[in-house]
């Protein structure tokens, strides 16, 4: 098994520097969308691409990732919505279990139908806890996982799942208001799960502005997640990763 992007990922954590991860869903870049982006994320040393959604619904994922490998060194982790959205081509998969829902086929049920085959695959497995939380409009994500996010407003929830997450040997917590959401999850419910876990904290959903990004890694995240916005504007991975590593 491949193993050195979570010890990266710790260190990172422990020289207190943040990270940018750029989020590439397969379905919704053509060829031309994606090398754009591949461009722009060499040029502005993002940190990681995510690849994955919570519903993908062409065959892409294997050349996307093939692509991203081929012209650059940005590693590629894995950021499934489904066990079969696989490919040992990427370098690290986050190997979810949804713990803020309590749809038992997401926090296990999945996991061990894959197992054979994720254990198969060779890539390095990072057990996430993922918490999805309300950003004002029911996402894609809540709606597959027929689960109901976390209230944006209910931060000791938000903080006593994250603590949960941890005891059980979860390796990072990825708090997330589902791609697309109308509202960004708030500084506040980030700070307060900052304050009770040490594992490193990813922050994604609704995030559109470089200034937001910043936000939230004052607050407490260690990696900033970037989908829906960089599509539609792949210049603002410039301006996003610039904000993010000026407090490196
Ligand atoms: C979604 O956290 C990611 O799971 C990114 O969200 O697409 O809204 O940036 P956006």
């Amino acid at each position: 098994m491949k193993s050195h992007l979570y010890p990266h990922i710790q260190s990172l954590k422990a020289a207190k520097k943040k990270g940018f991860a750029v989020l590439i869903d397969p379905d919704k870049l053509d060829e031309k969308g994606l090398l754009t982006t591949i461009e722009v994320a060499k040029s502005a040393a993002v940190d990681f691409f995510f690849v994955g959604g919570s519903l993908v619904v062409t065959d892409t994922l294997d050349t996307v990732v093939s692509t991203i490998k081929k012209l650059c060194d940005i590693p590629v982790i894995l950021f499934p919505g489904s066990p079969d959205q696989i490919t040992p081509k990427a370098d690290a998969l986050l190997y979810l279990s949804l713990i803020s829902g309590r749809n038992a086929e997401l926090l296990i049920g999945q996991h061990v139908i894959s197992a054979p085959f994720v254990k198969q695959s060779g890539l390095e497995i990072i057990p996430v806890g993922y918490m999805l939380v309300d950003g004002g409009t029911p996402t894609t994500v809540s709606y597959i996982s027929n689960t109901n996010p976390i209230p944006s407003n209910k931060n000791d929830i938000a903080s006593c799942t994250a603590m949960a997450g941890e005891m059980l040997g979860l390796k990072l917590i990825y708090m997330d208001a589902g791609s697309g959401a109308q509202k960004a999850i708030p500084t506040t419910m980030i700070s307060q799960v900052a304050k009770y876990i040490q594992i490193p904290i990813i922050v994604g959903g609704g995030i559109t502005t470089a200034e937001k990004a910043k936000e939230n890694c004052i607050a407490g995240a260690d990696i900033i997640v970037v989908g829906n916005a960089v599509e539609k504007d792949p210049a603002l991975i410039q301006s996003i990763a610039t904000a993010i590593h000026s407090l490196n």
